[in-house]
């Protein structure tokens, strides 16, 4: 028996989608939808692991839904869905919960980074996360994770717990007539993008991020050409004019940023957009800058605004998706309790 190539990601609904999210993670989304089978969640059982206010959790699983679909993402094509309604993310996250070890969450940076000097007031399941995500991965057997590259420890962890779990029940999953003892694929991450690393546009050393407490951090996808010819102009930069080549980037993270943010949007090379604007003042080039981001943007923010008039449409689809994705977790999740020593009905 082979394991099908699968692509599985998502997105936490902690706010409004950001111009990291779209250039780190949804553009190779779009594209891997040509070729793939694709399972695209909106992750709200990662989102509670810190506290949202429930009204705004279910205006952001909607808003963020609708920004997948402004985006590219076909929901006909490929399953759009929310974690909450397919049980089987925290099935398997519980079980996986007893396959990791400590000492591998231990050494998970992000929970360092979220949780901060207060670690012990973190709630259980932000520690617990990457558990949950390779569970997302794997009640799917998914092969392909597009995501950021702020995702690739998480990914390392998730292949860890696809391969224990496959060691630690080997014999029942030979059993089952499962070539070479492989239940669980080890999840390759597609870290692709035109910009897998976006920083905020304060601080250039610092991921841009949802839940960074300066709106003027981030470009949102639901920002107007106003507020993002605005933020641009605010971004934090050195006053240095640009160099005409990417060594002379070196030592400059804000420049860096913004150059390679320009390139992603532009689908310019880091070197060609260096060339056309090498000796320029970062004044004419933010200008440009914004001018790009509104050119791609704008669509997806009328269209995403358009979908939010209509609740109910964007339910449906959450609800076909999950329907969709239910069919495929199902089998899976029979077969894991009968290897696990579950009996069922
Ligand atoms: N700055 C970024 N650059 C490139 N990729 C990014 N991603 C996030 N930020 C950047 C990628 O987007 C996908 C979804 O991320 P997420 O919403 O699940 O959570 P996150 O990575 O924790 O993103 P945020 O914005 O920082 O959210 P909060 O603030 O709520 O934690 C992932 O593939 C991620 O790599």
């Amino acid at each position: 028996m082979t394991i099908k190539e699968r692509v599985f990601s998502g997105m936490q609904p902690t706010g409004t989608l950001h111009l990291g999210n779209f250039l780190g993670a949804m553009l190779q989304w779009i594209e891997l939808q040509k070729t793939h089978e694709c399972i695209y969640c909106v992750v709200d059982l990662h989102a509670i692991t810190v506290w949202q206010d429930p009204k705004e959790l279910r205006r952001s699983i909607r808003q963020v839904t609708a920004a997948y679909i402004a985006a590219g993402l076909d929901p006909a094509r490929s399953i759009v869905f929310n974690q909450s309604q397919v049980a089987a993310h925290a099935e398997l996250a519980w079980i996986f919960n007893c396959v990791a070890r400590l000492g591998w969450l231990n050494r998970m940076t992000q929970f360092k980074e979220k949780a901060g000097k207060d670690r012990e007031n973190a709630s259980v399941g932000l520690y617990a996360y990457p558990n949950l995500m390779a569970a997302d991965i794997l009640a799917y057997r998914a092969t392909h994770v597009p995501v950021g590259d702020d995702q690739k420890q998480h990914l390392e962890l998730a292949r860890d717990i696809a391969q224990k779990f496959n060691g630690d029940f080997r014999a029942g999953i030979e059993e089952r007539g499962h070539a070479d003892g492989i239940f669980f694929p080890q999840p390759e991450p597609v870290i692709t993008g035109p910009a897998t690393r976006v920083m905020s546009l304060r601080d250039g050393t610092k991921k841009m991020s949802k839940s960074d407490p300066s709106d003027l951090s981030r470009i949102n996808l639901t920002d107007d050409a106003d507020t993002i010819a605005r933020k641009v102009q605010k971004a934090k930069t050195d006053p240095e004019p640009l160099p005409s080549e990417p060594d002379g980037l070196k030592g400059r993270a804000e420049a860096e940023n913004l150059v390679g943010i320009y390139a992603a949007l532009a689908d310019q090379t880091v070197p060609a957009v260096l060339a056309q604007f090498g000796g320029a003042q970062f004044s004419a080039f933010k200008k440009a800058l914004a001018e790009a981001a509104v050119a791609r943007l704008a669509p997806i923010t009328e269209e995403s605004a358009r979908m939010m008039q209509d609740p109910a449409a964007i339910d449906r689809i959450l609800a076909d998706g999950a329907a969709r994705a239910r069919e495929i977790a199902t089998p899976i999740m029979d077969e894991v309790k009968d290897i696990v020593g579950f009996i069922r009905a």
